[in-house]
């Protein structure tokens, strides 16, 4: 690849943010295809970003996280706020286009110039999705969306990975599903900042409120923010309204509490965390490959050298510094 050309990714740049949909998506492919101008892309945005209400969405699949979005979306632009959705699924390896279930339902927004929808699937690599699903995060965060909501599938790692890159989470279950008791052990509980039982129209509803309240109890999650429990039903659009309100007083004690920067400083430092260990691991790797290290390899393997002071001196190697100053 020639060097990229600076010039090209500036005026990129300014088309995402001025919110040019068609910009932010060839952002977004950038960042999935790890294209050379994927990091001097963020770069150029970065300063522009920090702006959005960030609300991660997660739950078991078939709760009704994408048809709860959709009708989030419709009370959100109506106050006139843009909106962008990143939908993760780490099971899925296809990208762009996929999560077909989440299209059909969130296609009424297609034609909004105010709502940018994204699916992202893991194409094999988890630990890639949880990047690049952050990365594309920012993305619509300089394009200057009011509201982003990342939804995700399932209570396994990539949710976890997720809750540290969003303001507020959001937990939706449904009643006779077994849910509640799932994702205590999980421990996603502890993660939740608010409870969604959706799919009120259903039985078990009550006995479901009671056992998600039981549980705040338990962790002892009451002092300065108990996690809301709100009844939903899609189909009839009730306490969607309710919904969004809470997520906004959610935001307002971020804010109020200082909370909101807390966390925000601690998600960056997981990112900066994960970018170094991510770097540390390739170089690694590329150093393995010397002959100088499969050398070193048959001294170990000759009982020359013990496996501790050959990594020690590889490490030292992998930091610039050359062993042979007796240390
Ligand atoms: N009965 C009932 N069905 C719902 C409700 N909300 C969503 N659904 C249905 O549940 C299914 C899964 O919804 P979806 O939004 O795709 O769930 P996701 O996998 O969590 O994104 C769809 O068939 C929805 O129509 C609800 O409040 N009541
Ligand atoms: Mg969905």
């Amino acid at each position: 690849m020639s060097a990229v050309n600076r010039a090209a990714i500036e005026d990129w740049s300014a088309r995402i943010r001025r919110g040019e949909k068609r910009a932010v998506a060839r952002g977004i492919s950038w960042i999935e295809n790890r294209d050379p101008r994927r990091e001097p892309l963020l770069e150029s945005l970065h300063p522009h970003t920090g702006n959005a209400f960030l609300i991660g969405v997660t739950g078991a699949p078939g709760a009704g996280k994408s048809s709860l979005v959709d009708r989030l979306i419709d009370g959100i632009r109506r106050e006139g706020k843009t909106v962008g959705v990143v939908a993760v699924d780490p099971t899925s390896p296809f990208t762009g286009g996929s999560l077909l279930g989440d299209r059909v339902r969130m296609t009424r927004h297609a034609l909004d110039k105010g709502v940018f929808i994204r699916s992202m699937g893991s194409r094999g690599n988890l630990g890639g999705l949880s990047r690049g699903t952050r990365e594309a995060v920012r993305v619509l965060d300089a394009a200057g969306l009011d509201v982003i909501f990342v939804e995700t599938v399932g209570v396994g790692q990539s949710e976890i990975d997720i809750m540290h890159m969003v303001d507020t989470v959001a937990l939706v279950l449904t009643p006779g599903s077994g849910d509640a008791v799932q994702v205590f052990k999980a421990g996603i509980m502890e993660a939740a900042d608010l409870f969604v039982v959706n799919k009120a129209d259903q039985p078990g509803t009550q006995r479901l409120v009671k056992d998600i309240g039981e549980l705040l109890d338990l962790t002892g999650r009451s002092r300065s923010w108990r996690p809301p429990i709100v009844e939903t039903t899609v189909k009839e659009g009730r306490s969607i309204d309710a919904l969004w309100r809470e997520l906004l007083r959610h935001r307002h004690h971020l804010t109020e509490t200082g909370e909101g920067e807390r966390r925000h400083r601690d998600h960056l430092r997981r990112e900066v965390e994960a970018i170094m260990e991510e770097e540390l691991r390739s170089r690694l790797q590329k150093r393995m490959r010397e002959s100088r290290f499969t050398a070193d390899l048959d001294r170990v393997h000759g009982r020359e050298w013990t496996p501790h002071e050959m990594a020690r001196n590889w490490l030292d190697r992998l930091s610039g510094r050359e062993r042979g100053n007796g240390g």
